[in-house]
């Protein structure tokens, strides 16, 4: 999911349902404020693509929004922290 270009061509692909969100691993729990890849990788603005406004530690039902999910937006695949507590669907990458 860090790759541009798989995320654009699983958006081409409507790889992911709409409506649907998706945990990618990527969480600030550790240092808020702080977003890391599950192996570590820091968070930045060419492995990632945020929704407008994202990441703004708020989620679903206030703050403490320290997961990252994945959505299908109309126009491409987009990046929003919510409550790690949500009960969503998991992406996992090969190597
Ligand atoms: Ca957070
Ligand atoms: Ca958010």
């Amino acid at each position: 999911m860090r790759n541009a270009e798989t995320r654009r061509l699983m958006f081409n692909q409507n790889f992911l349902t709409r409506g649907e969100n998706y945990w990618i691993g990527m969480n600030d729990i550790v240092n808020e404020g702080t977003l890391v890849w599950i192996d570590g990788v820091a968070q930045n603005s060419s492995n990632s693509n945020f929704a407008p406004g994202e990441p703004n530690d708020i989620g679903y039902i206030g703050a403490n929004a320290d997961c990252v999910r994945l959505f299908s937006s109309a126009v491409a695949l987009l990046m929003d922290d919510i409550e790690c507590s949500r009960n969503v669907f998991a992406l996992c990458e090969k190597n």
